[in-house]
């Protein structure tokens, strides 16, 4: 699938489009097996507000793509690393994670608003994530909500703890520098937009979009997969308080430059 043009304009003003139905259902079912192995037996790369609890729960996990067929096929083959750069204006995308985020029923904790560059270990205009939502989510229901035009503000906010306290993502505290602002407190100063979404659809969005999700006050599990996209101009530029999952260690990838690695951040379009 491709982004009309009208979609490409609206992501390049507000940092945000929703593709209808990007997404085939073929991919979701799979997505949403995995879903429930990972809640049973949690892989490595995990945050999770309340282990255990089938409500008051924001549970996410992440790299798996490379262990798990369902992940690989759905990078390789469901069109979402042609949406990213279509969106980005990108002649090539690189994949750098994937990210399944499971939102129990009746969580009243909102996903906190951030940005995501500051947590990742890259700057770059071109860098931006593709949200599908495997199950259906109003915004009541935790669908996610962006302040519209923040990712030309020129800022980077300190990354927030998802799961505050419990320690699986603690490194965001070794961050210095500004925090977001407090966007909740003050609803109305900034232009906000919320997605209704249905099984498929995609929110495609710039990593420097200030973003989050309110509580899910519906009675359905809210499952959504994110994978995060490296366009032409990407770097890598690893520093204090963000993901640890890839350092400076774990690729050939120099700081400053460009990260053709093709181990770590596989080019998935245009196929090489
Ligand atoms: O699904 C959520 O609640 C948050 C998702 C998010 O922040 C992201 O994909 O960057």
């Amino acid at each position: 699938m491709k982004l009309t043009t009208e979609q490409v304009e609206t992501f390049a003003a507000d940092g945000v489009v929703k593709v209808p139905q990007a997404v085939s259902g073929e991919y979701l079912g799979p997505l949403l097996e995995l879903a429930d192995r990972q809640l049973d037996q949690p892989g490595p790369w995990v945050t999770d507000s309340n282990p255990g609890a089938s409500t008051e729960r924001l549970f996410t996990t992440r790299y798996l793509w490379q262990d798990e067929p369902a992940v690989n096929s759905f990078l390789y083959n469901s069109g979402v690393a042609e949406l990213a750069a279509g969106a980005l204006n990108s002649t090539t995308v690189r994949f750098y994670f994937d990210h399944l985020l499971v939102k129990e029923p009746n969580t009243q904790a909102p996903t906190p608003w951030h940005q995501d560059i500051p947590y990742w270990p890259f700057l770059g205009k071109q860098i931006c994530s593709v949200w599908v939502a495997c199950t259906e989510a109003a915004v009541t229901g935790s669908s996610l909500e962006f302040v519209r035009g923040s990712h030309l503000w020129d800022s980077y906010f300190a990354p927030t703890a998802f799961s505050e306290g419990n320690g699986t993502d603690d490194w965001t505290s070794d961050f210095v520098g500004e925090e977001c602002p407090d966007i909740e407190a003050a609803r109305s100063d900034f232009d906000i937009v919320g997605f209704d979404v249905e099984p498929g659809d995609a929110l495609v969005f710039s990593s420097w979009s200030v973003h989050g999700s309110p509580a899910n006050d519906s009675p359905n599990r809210r499952v959504a997969f994110s994978t995060r996209w490296l366009g032409d101009d990407a770097l890598w530029h690893p520093h204090p308080g963000c993901d640890p999952t890839i350092t400076n260690d774990d690729t050939t990838a120099e700081p400053g430059s460009y990260p053709a690695d093709d181990q770590r951040f596989p080019q998935i379009y245009p196929t090489p």
